[in-house]
Formats: structure tokens, C-alpha cells, sequence
């Protein structure tokens, strides 16, 4: 049997319960619920509010009570099968007298997943795949961080016309405009690490907090992570300030990106020099490109990205564009700038 026009209704209020605003950013997927009875009328609805707090499916149930018997759960992801922060939903359907379950996204999680065997066993119906473009979307970076294993890492970069992120005598505070340096922070917020080299910090000294990003509620300040094997003065502005810190004392992109995973981490937004993109480039450890385009021209200077060892055109590494934006700095008495969005090609 294949999902119903009532199911499939209920699986888009689903993921708009799912992607309700306020809720924080942290390690678990947005998951929303919604219960239909066989008239395809809603019974109750339910969503996930952040870690440690009830799974979208049982926040559902509990609306419900007993009036959950009988119903269809029509949920945005497979429901688990563990006890992890809370308990198993899969059981808590079956408990709850609930007659059949559509998810749409399966649970790439290996510790959480089999929820759909569980309840076929209980004798539940199932049917998973509903909308899961959509799910999938929707947990973005925490589905890439689930099934690679490690955090998604953005790479931002600004960057004049001659792809010069510094002038010859090292300043490069003023390459983007003040509209660009605010899509940052806005863009700074939805990350939980912000990554550069041990250089970056021992000359440029960068705070590395989010601010202006008040569009949005900051829940938590993203952790700052300097990575690279030299000491560093503790005095040093990264290690100081509102925000967590840690110093990754590798110089290997993937053990550092493991080292951040372990910490419950899943989205890295790489700021570094040139040194560190261009080794996560050459490790295939980029998965999107932010970078600001400044109308300006220097003609020397530090490059926006060290060598690559690509030597002939048709080596060129040619990320796809998914987005460009412009962004006006008319307001500012600044000239626009353009924020183009980019991912590599995977093969
Ligand atoms: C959620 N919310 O509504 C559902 C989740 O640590 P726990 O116990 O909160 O479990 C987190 C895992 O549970 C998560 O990675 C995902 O695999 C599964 N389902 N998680 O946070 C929900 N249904
Ligand atoms: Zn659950």
C-alpha cells in the first residue's frame, strides 16, 4: 500500500513542524509528527525540540493519550529503536496502539536505526520513503555527518577580483564590505565550530565569536578550534572571550576533523589562511565553498588559497555554483559584493 493524499498532507505539516524556529542547534536531527486518524483528520502533533528533550514522536503521543490508538504516525524520520538521551519511539508506538507509521527519511544513524523492522515485527504497518528529498534536506549537514562520520565542513573565503585575500604587507581586515562581513556572522551562527590554522591565529589574533547575527537566536557560540602544532600564547584573543575554545595540535585534516566529530561536532565552518583550505582541498575534505567577491584589485599579495599542486588546466578543481547572491553595500557607501555558493563535484 503506498501513502495516502491525507498522509501525504500530513507529512509536509511534518516537516514544517519539523524546521519550527527557536530550536537549537546541537548534535540530533529537527524531527516533527503529526497523527491522522483514519479519516485522515490530525489527532495530535508533536516535534523535536533539541537534545535531551522528548523525541518528536513522543512529544506526539503525549498530546494524544488515548487517543492514539489506532492512528497513523506520519513522522519525518524513521523512528528509533534505541534508548539513547530518551527511549526507543518504535516501542513507544507499538505501546501507544498505533496501527501503521509512514517516515519519510530511514535513520542513517547505525545506533538508532531498525525502528521500522521493530514495529513490522510488532505488527505495525510501515512505509518508509515519504518526502525523504525533502527530510533529507531539511537535516542537511546532520545527515552528511551521520553517514561520512565526520563534521561538514564549509570553507568561507573572501577575496579581491585577483583572488587576493591580503595585501603584500600582510592587512587584509577590509577585503569584504560590511554587508559581507555580516552574511558571515549570520552564516558563523549555523555552524558549531569555527576552524583556522595555528598561523592564522599567532599573526591575525581573531576573536572568532559570533556576533551581529541577531536575526537569529544564538543559542550557544560555536566552539573555536585552532588547528596546527605550535604552541600558542594563551593570551591570544581565541582563547579568551564567550565561547569555548580548543587547540588541535595536528596538522592532518582528517584527524582533526575526527577530533571534532567525537566531540558531538557536525559542522565545521573553515576560515583559515590559504595553508589550511588548501590542505582540506587536497585531502577532498571541503564539501561547500562560501566565498565573497570584492570589487578591488591589489596585484600582490597573499593568495586566497596556497598550491594545490595542479599544474595544467584540465586538472582545475571546478566546484559546481548553486548560488550566487549579491550583496548590496550601496547603503554603506561601499560597492557590492557577490557571495557566490559552491560545491564540489563528487565522483
Ligand atoms: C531526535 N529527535 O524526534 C528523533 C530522533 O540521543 P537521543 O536519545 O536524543 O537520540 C538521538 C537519535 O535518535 C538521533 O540521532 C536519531 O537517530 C534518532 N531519532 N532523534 O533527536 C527525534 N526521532
Ligand atoms: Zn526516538
Amino acid at each position: 500500500m503506498t501513502s495516502t493524499a491525507a498522509e501525504q498532507a500530513a507529512m509536509r505539516r511534518a516537516l514544517v513542524l519539523a524546521a519550527t524556529p527557536g530550536v537549537p542547534l546541537g548534535p540530533n536531527p529537527r524531527v516533527g509528527c503529526v497523527l491522522v486518524d483514519d479519516d485522515g483528520a490530525t489527532v495530535a502533533e508533536g516535534y523535536h525540540r533539541g537534545a535531551g528533550t522528548p523525541h518528536a514522536e513522543a512529544d506526539a503521543l503525549a498530546q494524544a493519550g488515548s487517543r492514539a490508538v489506532g492512528t497513523t504516525a506520519v513522522v519525518t524520520l524513521e523512528p528509533c529503536n534505541h534508548t539513547g538521551r530518551t527511549g526507543p519511539c518504535a516501542q513507544a508506538l507499538v505501546d501507544a496502539g498505533v496501527r501503521r507509521v509512514v517516515f519519510a527519511q530511514a535513520d542513517p544513524n547505525p545506533a538508532a536505526a531498525g525502528g521500522g523492522d521493530t514495529l513490522r515485527a510488532a505488527g505495525v504497518e510501515v512505509e518508509g520513503g515519504l518526502l525523504v528529498d525533502e527530510a533529507r534536506a531539511l537535516n542537511r549537514v546532520w545527515t552528511f555527518a551521520v553517514e561520512h562520520g565526520r563534521p561538514f565542513v564549509t570553507w568561507k573565503f573572501a577575496t579581491t577580483l585577483d583572488g587576493r585575500s591580503a595585501a603584500a604587507d600582510g592587512t587584509s581586515r577590509w577585503v569584504s564590505s560590511r554587508a559581507s562581513r555580516l552574511d558571515t556572522h549570520r552564516l558563523r551562527a549555523l555552524c558549531d565550530v569555527m576552524l583556522v590554522g595555528a598561523n592564522t591565529v599567532a599573526v591575525d589574533d581573531p576573536l572568532l565569536t559570533v556576533r551581529d547575527a541577531h536575526d537569529q537566536p544564538l543559542a550557544h557560540q560555536p566552539l573555536r578550534a585552532v588547528m596546527g602544532e605550535r604552541d600558542l600564547d594563551p593570551g591570544r584573543r581565541i582563547f579568551n572571550g564567550d565561547a569555548e575554545s580548543v587547540h588541535l595540535r595536528t596538522r592532518d585534516p582528517h584527524a582533526a576533523l575526527a577530533e571534532l566529530y567525537a566531540r558531538d561536532r557536525q559542522h565545521v565552518f573553515l576560515e583559515g589562511g590559504p595553508t589550511l583550505a588548501a590542505a582540506f582541498l587536497r585531502a577532498g575534505l571541503v564539501d561547500e565553498i562560501v566565498v565573497y567577491v570584492a570589487p578591488m584589485l591589489l596585484g600582490a599579495g597573499r593568495s586566497a588559497v596556497a598550491d594545490l599542486g595542479i599544474t595544467t588546466i584540465a586538472h582545475a578543481f571546478r566546484p559546481r555554483v548553486t548560488d550566487i547572491t549579491v550583496l548590496d553595500g550601496q547603503s554603506d557607501g561601499e560597492e557590492a559584493n557577490v557571495r557566490l555558493t559552491l560545491t564540489p563535484e563528487r565522483h
